[in-house]
């Protein structure tokens, strides 16, 4: 059975193509650099998203029209997982990512749920025999259901906390089953409402305890997946724990954690953080914690989640160039972490919605790579921090001064002379770059 039936295969052809249906920019067999585009890329399909989500929103029902409508429950299930399949291998993208509950629907109790999650895991493992597609990381929804309306490692009731950690026990069961490249853990509900009913302390503790016991069974079954946190600063909560890459960092250093982990980033959690996103990155790069990346973009407008596909090629281009710095993303890749809008609701939107995405991060990756072999921007920087190759500034880097050299410094000084920072023309530098890139 197919499912997209006027769709063929995506292929490259060219900027100048005049097929919807065709990458422009992303070729991935193009070298950049001394690896491909598929390589650097490592692009992913969000399952929850393309296949689960119905594009319902606050105000309204969904509006997605999906070939797999007529079925439900196992079956409904099973569908989407051939739907899956044939949309990975129409868009020659070479990963995917899912929620437990994506796959397959719960049951009524917890090991229903698991039973059905072992048929859908087999259908997947099948599929996946014949498929180039593989698993870049798995995660559990311990967020959505009623009984994690306290949080889920974060709760204040026992009984949920063990809860969360049986999905997450049999999360990094599948994913060790389906070779996951990563574990991720969003902390859906992990944060508070009002610190008026909150042991914050608890909860923070807990929630380490949760992450060494996860750490620790992942250990004793062999899973070798990296262990990704992906920071969210709000929403649901009105304060996550996992805020950003700084405050997720100290975390996981404060509670011995740090070795084990690195950071899943997505560019519209770090908008809703108050920072751009390849702050985010670029944070979390120099502290060698950049793990994966959801690559998506927020609304300018609003001030939620709105997951949109990314398309901004000014934050491509500085996001690869981050990705690029940090020497590629190892076991992480992009994952489209993104759902067409409500009024896309047609299935065709879905490729075109990715084909956008690639085709964006394609070109971001493209002018990141000229942008460093030019030295643009790391010459600009080295100039602007060259007080400290010499002189005062060069003892200041090496530890061989102190307040009493400092201030005879200081005092002898004449008027100092700062220089300028050049915003405006690096800006024009870098438009010229993104304009002349296929000229
Ligand atoms: C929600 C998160 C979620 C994670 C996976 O905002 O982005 O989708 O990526 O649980
Ligand atoms: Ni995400
Ligand atoms: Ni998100």
């Amino acid at each position: 059975m197919t499912y997209f039936h006027n769709i063929n295969r995506i292929k490259y052809e060219g900027p100048n193509s005049t097929n919807p249906l065709a990458f422009k920019f992303y070729n991935p067999e193009e070298l950049v650099g001394e690896k491909s585009m598929e390589e650097i890329l490592r692009f992913g399909v969000a399952y929850w998203h393309t296949f689960t989500e119905s594009l319902k929103d606050p105000f309204g029902v969904g509006t997605a029209i999906r070939p797999w409508d007529r079925y439900s429950g196992l079956d409904l299930a099973k569908k989407r997982v051939e739907a899956a399949f044939e949309f990975f291998e129409k868009l020659q993208i070479p990963f995917f990512c899912f929620h437990d509950i994506d796959i397959a629907p719960e049951g009524d109790t917890l090991k229903e749920s698991n039973q059905k999650l072992d048929v859908i895991v087999a259908m997947i493992k099948d599929y996946m025999k014949d498929s180039k597609t593989k698993l870049l990381w798995n995660t559990v929804n311990n967020f959505s259901h009623p009984r994690f309306v306290h949080g889920a490692g974060s709760s204040n009731n026992a009984d949920v906390f063990a809860y969360a950690a049986a999905k997450v026990k049999k999360g990094l069961e599948i994913g060790k089953e389906l070779g996951a490249e990563n574990y991720v853990f969003w902390g859906g509900r992990e944060g508070y409402e009002t610190l008026l009913n909150t042991d914050m302390k608890l909860e923070l503790d807990n929630l380490a305890r949760f992450y060494h016991m996860a750490m620790d069974y992942a250990k004793e079954i062999g899973f070798t997946g990296q262990f990704l946190i992906e920071p969210k600063p709000k929403e649901p909560t009105s304060h996550q724990y996992d805020f950003d890459v700084a405050s997720g960092y100290a975390f996981l250093q404060h509670y011995g954690l740090d070795d084990f982990f690195k950071f899943n980033i997505e560019a519209n959690h770090a908008t809703l953080a108050g920072h751009t996103f390849e702050h985010e990155l670029h944070y979390a790069r120099i502290h060698g914690m950049l793990g994966s990346v959801d690559a998506n973009q927020g609304h300018p407008l609003l001030g939620w989640d709105t997951d949109e596909f990314p398309s901004d090629l000014y934050t491509t281009t500085l996001a690869m160039y981050e990705i690029l710095k940090n020497g590629g993303l190892g076991r992480g890749g992009l994952n489209f972490d993104a759902k067409v809008r409500r009024g896309s609701f047609e299935p065709e939107d879905l490729f075109h919605a990715h084909i956008t995405g690639m085709d964006s991060y394609a070109v971001g990756l493209k002018v990141a790579q000229k942008l460093i072999d030019d030295n643009v921007l790391e010459s600009v920087i080295e100039n602007r921090y060259n007080s400290f190759t010499k002189g005062i500034g060069k003892k200041i880097i090496d530890g061989n001064t102190d307040f009493h050299q400092l201030e005879e410094h200081a005092l002898g000084l004449g008027e100092i002379e700062n220089h300028s920072g050049q915003l405006e023309q690096i800006k024009a530098k870098i438009n010229q770059y993104l304009l002349t890139i296929y000229a």
